[in-house]
């Protein structure tokens, strides 16, 4: 009987873990897309190659309205470490490479608005701004985020657009100058991919 108990809750415990896991990694029943981060080619002196890889998921319907939010699983080597080791990203409004990641425009933002952080209203922020990366104890990035605005399809989604991660903090639109409200005044652009669906 105990063992029977036992085995119950071992089971239990596995079958949580499999769709915790599952959830961790937004796998199935998500589309899917995916970012390959690379030094800015118009970069005068990099410090040394930067690498990552962003994979982007949300749960749709077959008509590809929203479900779900946004899931952003970032791994990035190769930064340079900076005052605080944070670092801009956002989505910008295009992944044209011809200038380097200088020539992705300014951040995308269909809706008109300020620049701001992740968890501000739709009013207050743009479609793609995630707010900051920060180097874990090994000085890489190696994290998941989440962001309920932006989607990979439908209307403003941000497939095919350029994803940049900038040498500084991003002020999340709270620094007091002009550039807080377009820039965050996060600095250069280190990196930068386009976003494609997968
Ligand atoms: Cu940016
Ligand atoms: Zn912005």
């Amino acid at each position: 009987m105990v063992l029977v108990d036992i085995f119950a809750l071992v089971t239990a415990v596995l079958s949580f873990l499999a769709v915790y896991g599952a959830a961790q990694r937004c796998l199935s029943g998500f589309i899917t897309a995916t970012c390959q981060l690379r030094t800015n080619p118009s970069t005068e002196n990099p410090s040394g190659p930067i690498t990552g890889t962003v994979t982007f998921s949300q749960r749709v319907t077959a008509t590809c309205r929203r479900l779900g939010t946004l899931c952003m699983h970032v791994q990035v080597q190769g930064l340079p470490q900076n005052v605080d080791n944070h670092y801009g990203l956002h989505v910008h409004e295009s992944a044209d490479l011809r200038n380097g990641c200088e020539s992705f425009g300014p951040h995308y933002n269909p809706l008109g608005s300020n620049h701001g952080g992740p968890t501000d209203s739709l009013d207050m922020r743009h479609m793609g701004d995630f707010g900051n990366l920060r180097l874990n104890s090994r000085g890489d990035v190696d994290v998941t985020l989440t962001d309920y605005l932006a989607n990979l399809s439908g209307n403003n989604g941000i497939i095919r657009r350029g994803l940049v991660l900038h040498a500084m903090r991003d002020d999340l639109g709270l620094g007091g100058i002009p550039a807080s409200l377009t820039t965050g005044n996060s600095g250069a652009r280190l990196a930068c991919c386009e976003i494609l669906q997968t």
